[in-house]
């Protein structure tokens, strides 16, 4: 039982600044010394530089900071690549959405048909076409099935890193007009609140694993703190009401444990900047021990 922890203080797919301060948040939350509680061998390989950069759009796709990120994406996936390839699970901690082209550019590598499970209020499925606003940290999904820019689709040399079949979507309540064409046209399957409120959690999360279980060799779990309601984690940069609670997701990630299914996990956008007394921080922590097998009694 070997984990890896690599912090990804990413903030250029974004406007807040803040948020390249997740990973430190939910270190000194004490998500290292949890895991070791819970008998886990855990080896924290720090933070990826993030060099800040002067705040650039292109002139043709309209994106913030496409190069500086696509060179970011470079060094976090061939980072994320060497602890695959070593045996142990990567557990990765954000840092904006943005980076999760680099995660699972390194991840996927190594899998035939890996499975994505995508917590978030959003869908991250803009294309540089649909993006209302410009930040790649609306865009990484669509990336990952090869729908981005070149220079994020290419990144660690091949694309699509995942196939539309392998993704469930959990938590939707704000999509932008060409998420939900995209979602309807690839018929990616997608549980928004509407659905988690008719259903409840358990059903949604054992149909999701119902759903991926035979067709994947393993899953991934990208887990934005938007996800769940800003009552509870308003320490991120787009929160919307009406989200999951700490409840509902503690159940979600208590099923995916038990399941034995996910292979690899990142905890994303919370940015301490905006929190109240690290809140946003402790319940990443809470969620990653839960993910990792950690009981109420
Ligand atoms: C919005 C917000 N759909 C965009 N996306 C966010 O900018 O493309 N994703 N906040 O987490
Ligand atoms: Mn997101
Ligand atoms: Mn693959
Ligand atoms: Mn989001």
């Amino acid at each position: 039982k070997r984990i890896s922890l690599l912090g990804v203080p990413m903030n250029l797919g974004q406007i807040y600044k803040g948020v390249a301060l997740g990973p430190t948040a939910i270190r000194y939350a004490g998500v290292l010394e949890r895991l070791e509680e819970l008998h886990y061998h855990v080896t924290d390989y720090g933070d990826i530089e993030i060099k800040q950069v002067a705040p650039s759009i292109d002139e043709v796709c309209r994106l913030r900071n496409l190069d500086a990120i696509s060179n970011i994406s470079e060094v976090v996936a061939s980072k994320v690549d060497t602890i695959v390839k070593s045996g142990e699970f990567p557990l990765t901690l954000g840092g904006d959405h943005s980076m999760a082209i680099g995660t699972i550019a390194g991840i996927s590598k190594h899998f035939e048909n890996l499975g994505v499970i995508w917590f978030d209020a959003h869908a991250d499925l803009n294309t540089p076409e649909t993006s209302p606003s410009g930040n790649i940290h609306g865009i990484p999904l669509a990336v990952n099935l090869g729908l981005g820019h070149e220079k994020l689709n290419t990144v660690h040399a091949y694309s699509p890193k995942i196939k539309q079949e392998n993704i469930v979507l959990i938590g939707q309540r704000d999509l932008d007009p060409g998420e939900k064409e995209l979602i309807k046209k690839l018929g990616i399957k997608t549980y928004t609140m509407q659905d988690i409120d008719q259903l409840g959690m358990r059903t949604v999360i054992e149909e999701s694993i119902a759903y991926l279980k035979d067709k994947t060799d393993g899953i991934h779990l990208s887990l934005d703190l938007d996800a769940l309601d800003p009552s509870e984690t308003p320490g991120v940069g787009t929160p919307v009401e009406g989200g999951i609670s700490f409840r509902e997701s503690r159940l979600a990630m208590e099923l995916l444990s038990e399941s034995g299914l996910i292979t690899s996990a990142e905890f994303v956008e919370v940015n301490p900047l905006l929190d109240q007394r690290n809140r946003t921080a402790i319940i990443a922590m809470q969620l990653i021990t839960v993910l990792f097998g950690k009981k109420l009694l």
